[in-house]
């Protein structure tokens, strides 16, 4: 396996329904292993089923991809692969536990991060834009369910539902993200701003499950059949598709693409190519606010495998590659020194002035955007930016 995706999810590569603990529970009083496999919870629930919990827990589920028990091997196949590799590397996708969302959100504030504050701009000043073109697009005059990847609680979500329910057509919100917790606190607030609307949880990971979201074909009450005759718009936000390698990103665009069907549309943000002092200084910020974000990634490995890195030997790097167009950062250590990861049963070497990568951060332009949406099926329509050109929101419809 390569070491930026973690393929290490026992059987991952066969049927979904096989392989992935699949449960439709109740949001409250949930346990956090709720869908752990072989427990009578974990088959496939019916229609039937959903209808009842629909009915009696005021119209949210949860419906689980990821198990606690999954994600910790996956973290632990992602570590060992990584840090036995040459170059080392570790994916961005463990920097997010609490501490780590915490230093994310600070990070969305700081005065040289500008990604979060022109992505809500754009947001504000075109999402009656977006409502429009959705219900001249959309077959049944917009969309009825909104799929949005990661992000769950943010104010860029609250904007979206307005919009989208002020078309009459929202019917169905389904967040996605790898964090129950997460989930949970972005249902409760969709549901008590916009009482009517159903809310369909999924606890994924957007490398992995896409391909598994209920749309369309999911059988879900209030969706079922509805799918196919009002729109779907499924949102990618904060350009987080720019985490991904360019392969990596067709493969997911092409599952949404799939997912979403004929009567389709993508929201993507994206962050644009720019100055590469700027770019560098939005994930070196003076604060040193990405720095300790960078370095909670070693924090997480001591905790969940018992690893005893130091994270003083640790420098924060961020770098700009003009020939990939991507910010990377990585942890460089700063002495020869031998970590021990107990968890895996392995001792690993670090040489004096050795970088470790933990994130790339692609930033696009518009031929390079439309380009790729296109490979995967979806034709872009609209292209919305900040007035200084920061960064894009894009809106593509399926072919
Ligand atoms: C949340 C993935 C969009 O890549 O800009 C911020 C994460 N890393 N500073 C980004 C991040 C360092 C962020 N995304």
């Amino acid at each position: 396996m390569t070491s930026r995706t973690p393929t290490g999810l026992p059987g991952s590569s066969t049927s979904p329904a096989a392989d992935h603990a699949t449960s439709s529970t109740p949001v409250r009083g949930e346990p956090r292993d709720g869908g752990a496999p072989h427990s009578p919870r974990t088959r496939v629930p019916t229609p039937a089923d959903v209808a009842a919990l629909l009915r009696s827990r005021g119209g949210m589920t949860i419906e689980r991809h990821l198990t606690d028990d999954q994600r910790a091997a996956t973290l632990a196949a992602d570590a060992r692969a990584g840090l036995t590799a040459a170059p080392k590397e570790l994916p961005p996708t463990w920097f997010y536990d609490a501490t780590g969302s915490m230093l994310f959100g600070k990070i969305t504030e700081l005065p040289e991060y500008y990604p979060t504050r022109a992505e809500r701009s754009i947001l504000s000043a075109h999402a009656a834009g977006l409502a429009a073109a959705l219900a001249e697009t959309l077959p049944g005059g917009g969309a009825g369910t909104f799929v949005e990847l990661g992000s769950g609680t943010s104010e860029k979500t609250r904007m979206l539902l307005t919009a989208l329910v002020a078309t009459g057509r929202l019917r169905r919100f389904v967040p996605f993200d790898v964090d129950a917790d997460t989930l949970s606190r972005a249902g409760t607030a969709a549901r008590a701003a916009h009482p009517g609307l159903a809310v369909h949880a999924v606890v994924g990971d957007f490398r992995q499950h896409v391909g598994l979201l209920p749309l369309a074909d999911a059988g879900t009450p209030g969706a079922a059949g509805t799918d196919a005759a009002t729109g779907v718009l499924v949102a990618f936000l904060g350009g987080t598709i720019g985490n991904l390698r360019p392969d990596e990103r067709q493969t997911l665009l092409t599952e949404l693409r799939e997912r979403a069907g004929r009567g389709g549309a993508l929201l993507l943000g994206t962050d644009l190519v720019k100055d590469p002092d700027r770019l560098v200084a939005a994930y070196d910020d003076s604060a040193g606010v990405t720095a300790a974000f960078n370095r909670n990634l070693l924090t997480v490995l001591n905790r969940e495998l018992g690893a005893d890195f130091d994270l003083r030997g640790f420098a924060h790097v961020a770098r700009w590659d003009p020939d990939n167009r991507w910010i990377e950062m990585r942890l460089r250590s700063i002495r020869d020194q031998t970590v021990r990861v107990a968890g895996l049963d392995l001792t690993v070497s670090f040489a004096d002035g050795e970088e470790m990568r933990t994130e790339i951060s692609a930033k696009f332009d518009r031929p390079t955007v439309a380009r790729e949406l296109a490979a995967a099926g979806w034709r872009l329509a609209h292209w919305w930016t900040d007035p200084d050109e920061d960064f894009a929101l894009s809106l593509a419809f399926a072919e």
